[in-house]
């Protein structure tokens, strides 16, 4: 059986983090026959949905933990159903090494026959004293497998963390346990000795670096390579690992150069949603993160984009840059908790445990009305984690500059080089990059 690899962006994705990962997923299928997965940790963002849908993609397996779960180890054996002769049963048991799983019509588990409930019947049809009882197994093999079925088997949710029931396994009796889906349709079998030992799901992570910002349980993951373009986070792994961390405007940068260097080109809708990774990150390569590299990046993937019979055939990049940078912004469309986590990140410096989330919106006047409720809401999101201080970063994608609104800063940030404003926020005049200039004036600030 072979495992396959979730390529997967940062928790709270954002569009570069699910462009990148899809990309990513698509070469190492194309080039490497590598069974790739592109996967998410949380909700799609507004922005993302947009330019999924506009171009005909699924968004990203959703994997919160990368811890193994009873899914990861089910064996999707061969079944037969409680009226069928247990010959048949027989015969898959023979297979599988000893258990016929039997399901219903409506594929949810009936029974398991093992050679424990096989040896029951055995005993129950021949009596203690075999030589002295006629029956031939041929007659018992013509009983219905539901006389032979063991029906007090566990079941198991596929999605559960097998450490989470770990305990339950073990004081279980039985090698074998029923593994089922949300529905409680038969998945496969999970075999005691796999679950105590499972394999590790293996991961690439893409667009982050920082233990934090990855994927729960990824510890326990089997890390295969990161491809990033942020600053390093110390995150420690058991054995030498592919590692690049490039100072570009978008992982989807590092990804279309790729593509590239093996002399591929994406499909149009591939290469939209790299686009769409490169423009929202870049704010349409206006951000100081912006390099050469990914203004080639992006004139390479709209050769391959913007092709006839591609979703985007009607679009210019200009047309198809502003509807993504329009389609994530605005501070109305979602109650002000939402706007708070939807794009966050969090960070440790000095003594200080803290966050920055970020906001697009394409005029920042419509701050005004909303300044209080988001304030409210920046204060409890910074009470709910137990954190030091919480940051909202307004970012006006049309002009280039943000407002700064923050929940308890320390006495330590009070020379912030922004100018002050009525309302009490502060002006960050040209800044639009939380990576790039907020986070390093931050840090220079509390790491003195
Ligand atoms: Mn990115």
């Amino acid at each position: 059986m072979r495992t396959p690899v979730y390529v997967i962006g940062h928790v709270n994705p954002d569009t570069d983090s699910i462009a990148s990962a899809i990309g990513y997923a698509w070469l190492l299928h194309e080039r490497d026959g590598i069974d790739a997965i592109a996967a998410r940790s949380g909700v799609i963002n507004q922005q993302t949905s947009w330019v999924l849908d506009f171009l005909g993609l699924k968004p990203p397996f959703l994997l919160n933990d990368a811890s193994p779960k009873f899914g990861s180890v089910a064996i999707r054996l061969d079944t037969t159903t409680p009226e069928r002769p247990l010959s048949e049963a027989w015969g898959i048991a023979s297979k599988t090494g000893g258990v016929a799983p039997i399901i219903t019509e409506d594929n949810r588990p009936y029974g398991l026959v093992t050679g424990a409930s096989l040896f029951k019947l055995m005993a129950e049809y021949v009596g203690p004293n075999a030589k002295s009882n006629e029956t031939a197994v041929n007659q018992i093999l013509e009983l219905p497998c539901r006389e032979a079925a063991d029906t007090s088997i566990p079941h198991f949710n596929s999605s559960t963390r097998i450490k989470d029931l770990i305990r339950k396994v073990l004081h279980e009796e039985g090698d074998d346990f029923w593994v089922v889906d949300d529905n409680g349709k038969y998945t496969g079998i999970a075999r005691k000795s796999d679950l105590i030992h499972p394999p590790r799901i293996k991961l690439i992570l893409v667009d982050h670096n920082e233990a934090q910002q990855a994927v729960s349980s990824f510890e326990e993951a089997e890390l295969i390579e990161i491809l990033d373009h942020h600053r390093l986070g110390n995150l420690p792994t058991n054995s030498p690992i592919h590692f690049t961390v490039v100072p570009v405007g978008s992982t989807s940068t590092l990804v279309t150069e790729r593509i590239a260097e093996a002399g591929l080109s994406a499909p149009p809708e591939i290469a939209g949603i790299l686009l769409a990774g490169i423009i929202s990150d870049t704010l349409h390569l206006i951000s100081p993160t912006t390099t050469e590299r990914d203004k080639n990046a992006l004139k390479r993937l709209s050769r391959w984009a913007f092709a006839a019979d591609s979703p985007l055939a009607k679009e210019t990049i200009e047309s198809y840059a502003e509807q993504i940078l329009t389609s994530g912004s605005g501070l109305s469309a979602r109650p002000p908790r939402e706007i708070i986590t939807t794009d966050v990140k969090t960070y440790e410096a000095g003594d200080y445990k803290f966050s920055i989330s970020q906001v697009e919106v394409s005029d920042l006047y419509e701050l005004g009305e909303h300044i209080n409720d988001l304030r409210k809401a920046l204060e409890e999101y910074r009470e709910i984690k137990e954190i030091h201080f919480a940051v909202l970063m307004v970012t006006d994608v049309v002009r280039g500059s943000s407002r700064i609104l923050m929940a308890n800063p320390p006495a330590i940030l009070e020379d912030l080089p922004f100018n002050p404003t009525q309302d009490g926020t502060l002006l960050a005049e040209g800044m639009v990059s939380r990576k790039k200039q907020l986070v390093p004036i931050i840090l220079s600030q509390l790491e003195v």
